[in-house]
């Protein structure tokens, strides 16, 4: 569509120019006729546009010291309509000291993303880390009132300004005891410390969607029981509850679950918004980029599920940035994993992707992954395989499987084996014919063998 809309642009120039100009107008109005419903469908091709055309924010969280970066800003400004304060609005940057605040660096990132049209998401008004020295030193009331009085304050301050604030972080222990996390908060107010944070922030900010948030919730397991128990009491009470945050913080230790989606949808069925609150997921490549497009595809899949963040914009300012978890390079340029984004987000940039990888426009054929079963000791993968731009009559790809897993059984292509045993050619059987843009399915069930949890990798598809 673009390169559409781009030559009439140059026609309309040597329109104007050059003794043709009748004949030439007379063409252009017909291109234009014709282009034009094309041309309303052009694919959104920003992050945020493309979110927004899902009725979704994308965002990013974002460092005040880097505003003055000029690639940092533009990319910011270009691709993003939310941002994140990383650290600026937690209680050690606003209240160093007791009762006096500093709102010197939050307010220029909130006058940054407002001046622009962004959104902004408070984070975070209570959480155990971050804390200035002063709050642990306090006797029950004293903490009591700095609590309220900070929540008060601070969202006073910026009232009106955020859509939704995580009211209080992480709150909750990790494994399996459900249990509460030990913090000050917790230790000298009790479990009601959260309800009383929720009712505190409902009475100042009443247009504020309040929300907790937490990671390692993201699948089921006993952490996000324990806050899905809370939140279903909370909505029967009346405590007034919004949203739930779910930070998303994946690598191999900690992958993207496959109940994923699930976990989310149980929640939004409580009554509460969903966010992606702070999404990074480490690696690199088809990999990285397959993970990232799972989690952009559960969110959709969620009609509660209102926008994502991502917990910063290039590798290198990221608080794991060995782990290279993010959409942009060090030198700002699109990654594999942005164009997963974009194009489950129902976007193109019309640019360069993964060579045969998810939303790479120019590849004579794609390979996309998902996983459709999961039962523990084993699970399906699925790939689809999508012609580009010409008609293919046979494709292949190569999936590497992480030992001790093993392949069990394939269909819908033929697979071979390399010496290793771990990297399977699968080539078209009787499913190698499609037109430009058609799709087909090959799949494979696993088993893990006690062994990682770790996805396949897939490498480019290649056709003839
Ligand atoms: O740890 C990752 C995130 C987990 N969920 C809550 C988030 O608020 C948290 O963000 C991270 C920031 O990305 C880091 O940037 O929170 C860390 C602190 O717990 C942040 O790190 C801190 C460093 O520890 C400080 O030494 C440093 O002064 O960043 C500060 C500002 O650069």
């Amino acid at each position: 569509m673009r390169m559409i809309k781009l030559g009439i642009r140059e026609a309309g120039a040597k329109a104007a120019r050059g003794p043709l100009a009748v004949a030439a107008t007379a063409l252009l109005t017909a291109t234009a006729l014709v282009a034009l419903p094309q041309s309303t469908a052009h694919a959104a091709d920003t992050l945020g546009a493309a979110a927004a055309e899902k009725g979704r924010y994308f965002g990013a969280a974002v460092a005040a010291n880097h505003l003055g970066e000029a690639q940092y800003a533009a990319t910011l400004n270009t691709e993003f309509n939310s941002v994140t304060p990383e650290n600026e609005m937690k209680w050690d940057a606003l209240e160093p000291s007791r009762g006096s605040f500093s709102f010197g660096n939050a307010d220029r990132i909130v006058n940054h993303a407002r001046g622009r049209g962004m959104a902004v998401r408070g984070h975070t008004l209570v959480w155990h880390s971050q804390l200035p020295g002063w709050v642990s030193g306090l006797g029950t009331s004293d903490l009591r009132s700095a609590m309220n009085n900070h929540i008060t304050q601070v969202m006073t301050h910026y009232r009106g300004q955020i859509h939704s604030w995580d009211v209080v972080n992480e709150a909750f222990q990790d494994g399996s005891s459900g249990a509460r996390r030990s913090s000050p908060f917790q230790d000298r107010l009790g479990n009601g410390f959260i309800e009383e944070a929720f009712r505190t922030a409902r009475a100042t900010d009443p247009n504020a969607k309040l929300c907790y948030n937490d990671y390692n919730t993201d699948g089921v397991n006993a952490k996000s029981n324990a806050v899905y128990t809370m939140v279903r009491d909370f909505k029967s009470r009346g405590v007034p509850i919004d949203c739930v945050g779910f930070q998303s913080h994946f690598n191999s230790a900690s992958p993207v679950p496959s109940d994923y989606r699930a976990n989310l949808q149980r929640f939004a069925d409580l009554g509460v918004d969903v966010q992606i609150t702070e999404l990074d997921i480490e690696g690199s490549g088809t990999t990285q980029a397959t993970n990232y497009g799972n989690v952009v595809t559960a969110c959709l899949a969620v009609s509660r599920c209102t926008g994502i963040t991502v917990w910063g914009i290039p590798d290198k300012y990221s608080w794991r940035s060995s782990g290279t978890p993010l959409l942009f390079d060090d030198n700002y340029t699109k990654k594999p994993a942005y164009h997963a984004v974009l194009s489950a987000l129902g976007g193109s940039d019309g640019g360069g992707g993964d060579p045969g990888g998810p939303g790479d426009p120019d590849a004579a054929c794609t390979a996309a992954y998902t996983t459709a079963e999961d039962w523990g000791g084993g699970y399906n993968g699925k790939v689809t395989i999508t012609a580009g731009r010409s008609p293919i009559s046979a494709w292949a790809v190569n999936v590497t499987m992480t030992p001790p897993q093993k392949v069990s059984t394939v269909w819908n292509g033929s697979p071979t084996w390399d010496g290793s045993g771990n990297v399977m050619t699968v080539r078209s059987s009787w499913n190698g014919t499609l037109a430009a843009g058609a799709s087909t399915t090959f799949g494979f069930t696993v088993t893990r063998n006690g062994g990682s949890t770790t996805p396949p990798q897939l490498g480019p598809c290649t056709a003839s």
